[in-house]
């Protein structure tokens, strides 16, 4: 090109940012309502806790949320794309320990930081909806639903073993239990039981279980391990007599009623009721009692710590066998699980079986596999096969076993079909401060007495004073000291604060209605939910997403919703690694976005995390990718503004845009389209946005390639370059904003549709394949360009020139590179 492309504007990131930026600002391009007649769609990151600052993996959360909303805003979506802040919880309260600022005004602090950074990246947020969950607006109707599910029974206070973190000073729910540890303290957990709220998740169990089939748009990966979690399973409670004294039972649960004539002792959990009462007159066992309570509650924990146990010299007898059989106390058995009891059958249970090793106990056969009579006998054999050494029940299969047995302890009592869940109750009590304040009052005379729903919120008092990590709460006299609304005798109010589960359990359908006074949720919360797409870490798949998939349907339950799912997909993103391992402060290998945005520009940061991996795999950070999705975005700039300036020769150049294009022409319009369909589908469907990207830049190296002579020419570059711009507007929204009006443009890109393909462009005559044969080079072939490739292959096994090379041979494999090559594999 002979212009002088010295004047051209150089691309200036932190210009062009702000004027996009204050564009979308001054116009509330992404504020919405439900007046649209466009259909919905919600899309959401999962808020942020205002930590300070922003990290890589916030970075990509948001930016695949947001490069996800612009593209269906271009759709012609009505899109919603809301933001806010999960603020309490315990840093805020650590923090105010460690530096004496109240909770409060160090979360406040946070979230104005925070708030300029997300808003730096360019994210098309609604910020009119922006909330936070430490204001009592929104915390007084989560203190609200606690209200209406106490009235049902669904909420309710119990005495219960918990896990607590000796530092938070805490009860921690299994889940945030990571070997063993408190997953922010990584302090040992201790067991203690404590009364405290519970939420009553089970009654959903059933449904929680089987409406996961309706969310297809989840990951198989989280839909089974919210399978797993509630874990439903069918089994057999069997009645053991004791020996000594057979009016008295220990009843077992058991999912595998066919072993029954292989139990060989009875294992029961250390807080078992029978082993307190053997443990009275037995001080060893009283110790051995006591040592297991040091280690947590949670089942994985139990499952992967040593097996341990002590007999307590009790023996019970099989029900069906008459065998007697010792009682042990163990370690591995759980007293929330089933009756707290297990038949133990070391042949065919893999922890019994450990158990019974280093105890020698007997290990009694009575499974084997269906197809051989041999029994192998150095693990346990935990499938179904065929009975033996089980009286007249050998001979059947498991499952005809199991009916049998069944049967025959249901006729003589002994037994009885049964269902149980690994799912249990949700505690929701936390002792910390800085939190949502449970609405409940002790009254001496009255018991517990809810708050009058006229009386919330009971507000968390904001300027406190710790003194120590207790929480102010417990010597807060004017938080303490209310009258009963009952019997208006001086009464205390509850001093735990809710999970902050709890809070981010609704939020998404509080974006709805964020300023409804009158009612939790508004009709516009049916409008608006369920979420179309969920996006966050899968970190977050069994307490978070369990937790609000339950809240919806208690929402539903109380009409505040219709639908019974709140996220219809949900996309779950990758770690951002560095030198292959997570990022951490520890480790010091931690990225400051802000810094690369200072430095480089929003877009380049939104660009290189868009590339360097597909959304759901991990990332792995490069400083030479960053460095690269800037030249990228400087060569883009320099395309379009190159451009810009020859196009101002040709004022006439729109006339020749409709004209029968030249052979030249048609094959770059055939990579525009073809590209057009590709970015499409990738961004759209696979949501491999890498890809996408990829395949931009490979039209731009065709647009390169292509020489400009003729208006009808430039007429195409523009049309190129111009569905360049708006494919990359999801994903690089400032640079795309300035491009377009350079282009000439008189709308804002981000009120313009997305491209549409021509397919009479995609329609190609006749193509040329070159064909190879392990890899090695055997000539040409044209074909027409619509056959399928089955047809191809007719063409090729055909094809007269290429019989020498391929008769008589197998071909194991065809290698087909799209409207190129193909290459086939035949073994010599
Ligand atoms: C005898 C048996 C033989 C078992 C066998 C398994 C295999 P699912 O299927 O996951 O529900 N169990 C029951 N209660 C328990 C508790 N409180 N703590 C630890 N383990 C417990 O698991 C049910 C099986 O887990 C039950 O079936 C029981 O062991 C054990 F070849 O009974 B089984
Ligand atoms: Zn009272």
């Amino acid at each position: 090109m002979s212009y002088n492309i010295a004047n051209l504007p150089p691309y200036e990131p932190q210009t062009i940012e702000a004027e996009a930026q204050a564009y979308w600002n001054e116009n509330r391009s992404f504020e919405v309502d439900e007046s649209s007649d466009r259909p919905k769609f919600y899309c959401l990151s999962m808020f942020p806790y205002p930590s300070g600052s922003l990290h890589v993996g916030h970075v990509r959360n948001y930016t695949i949320g947001d490069v996800i909303s612009r593209y269906q805003r271009m759709l012609g979506k009505n899109v919603l794309q809301p933001i806010g802040w999960d603020a309490f919880g315990l840093p805020a309260e650590n923090a105010a320990i460690a530096h004496q600022i109240p909770p409060a005004v160090w979360t406040d602090k946070n979230i104005a930081q925070m708030k300029q950074q997300l808003t730096s990246l360019g994210l098309g947020y609604d910020w009119s909806r922006e909330l936070r969950t430490c204001d009592p607006d929104y915390y007084r109707w989560e203190q609200w639903l606690f209200l209406q599910l106490y009235k049902k029974g669904l909420a309710y206070r119990k005495e219960a073993i918990v896990n607590w973190d000796p530092i938070d000073q805490t009860v921690l729910a299994n889940e945030q239990v990571v070997n063993g540890c408190g997953w922010r303290s990584g302090a040992p957990v201790e067991r203690r039981a404590i009364t405290q709220w519970f939420l009553k998740i089970t009654a959903y169990a059933d449904e929680l279980l089987n409406d996961l089939d309706k969310l297809s748009g989840w990951p198989d990966q989280v839909r089974t391990m919210q399978r797993n979690w509630i874990g439903r399973s069918e089994g057999v409670s069997v009645l053991f007599a004791l020996q000594d004294n057979p009016g008295e039972k220990i009843e077992v649960f058991t999912s595998r009623a066919d072993t029954l004539f292989g139990v060989t002792y009875l294992a029961i959990a250390p807080e078992h009721p029978l082993a307190k009462q053997a443990a009275s007159n037995n001080p060893a066992l009283q110790a051995f009692i006591e040592e297991t309570q040091h280690s947590s509650v949670s089942e994985a924990v139990r499952a992967t710590t040593e097996k341990k146990g002590m007999a307590t010299g009790l023996y019970a007898i099989n029900p069906l066998s008459g065998r007697s059989v010792p009682v042990w106390v163990a370690n591995y058995v759980l007293m929330s699980y089933g009756t707290g009891a297990v038949m133990a059958v070391p042949a065919h249970d893999t922890r019994d079986f450990e158990f019974a090793t280093q105890y020698h106990l007997p290990i009694d056969w009575v499974i084997q596999p269906e197809a051989t009579d041999t029994i192998t006998t150095n693990t346990a054999f935990t499938e179904k096969g065929i009975l033996v050494n089980s009286g007249d029940f050998s001979g059947l299969t498991s499952d005809n076993a199991i009916a049998q047995i069944t049967e025959a302890l249901d006729s003589t009592a002994q037994g009885k079909r049964c269902l149980q869940y690994r799912l249990r109750d949700w505690g929701i009590s936390r002792q910390r401060y800085w939190g949502t304040p449970i609405p409940m009052i002790h009254c001496k005379d009255c018991g517990m007495v809810p708050v009058p729903e006229a009386d919330l919120p009971v507000i968390l008092p904001e300027a406190v004073d710790f003194q120590g990590i207790q929480s102010p709460l417990k010597q807060d006299l004017t938080f303490l000291q209310v009258t009963c609304p009952n019997c208006q005798q001086p009464a205390q109010r509850e001093t735990d604060t809710f999970d902050t589960f709890m809070e981010s359990s609704w939020y998404y359908a509080r974006f709805a209605s964020p300023d409804s006074h009158t009612r939790m949720l508004d009709d516009r919360a049916d409008y608006w939910t369920p979420v179309d797409q969920y996006i966050g870490g899968i970190e977050h798949a069994v307490l978070h997403l369990l937790y609000a998939r339950f809240l919806h349907k208690v929402l539903r339950d109380e009409n505040l919703v219709s639908s019974d799912e709140p996220f219809t997909a949900l996309l779950t993103q990758g770690m951002v690694l560095k030198d292959g391992s997570k990022m951490s402060k520890s480790k010091g290998n931690t990225v400051n976005p802000q810094a690369l945005i200072n430095q480089y520009g929003a877009d380049t940061v939104r660009l290189f995390v868009m590339f360097a991996a597909p959304p759901e795999q991990s990332l792995e950070w490069s400083d030479a990718g960053v460095e690269g999705a800037y030249r990228f975005l400087k060569r883009v700039w320099q395309a379009v503004t190159t451009h810009v300036a020859s196009l101002a020769h040709y004022p006439n150049w729109q006339t020749f845009l409709h004209q029968a294009h030249t052979e030249k022409q048609k094959a770059l319009r055939y990579q525009l389209h073809h590209t057009i369909q590709k970015v499409t589908q990738d961004i759209g469907e696979r949501k491999t946005f890498n890809t996408a990207i990829a395949t931009i830049m490979e039209l731009l190296n065709h647009w390169y390639k292509f020489t400009t002579e003729t208006p009808q020419d430039y007429a195409l570059s523009q049309e190129v370059l111009s569905a360049v711009v708006l494919m990359l507007s999801p994903i690089v929204p400032h640079i795309t904003h300035a491009l377009w009006l350079q282009l000439g443009h008189t709308n804002a890109i981000i009120d313009t549709p997305w491209p549409s393909v021509d397919s009479e462009a995609l329609k190609q005559d006749a193509l040329q394949w070159v064909i190879q044969i392990n890899g090695k080079y055997r000539g040409r072939m044209t074909l027409p360009a619509q056959i399928t490739e089955d047809e191809i292959k007719q063409a090729v096994l055909q094809e007269a020139s290429l019989q020498q090379h391929i008769r008589n041979k197998t071909i194991r494999q065809w290698i087909f590179v799209p409207n190129k090559l193909i290459n086939l594999v035949i073994t010599p």
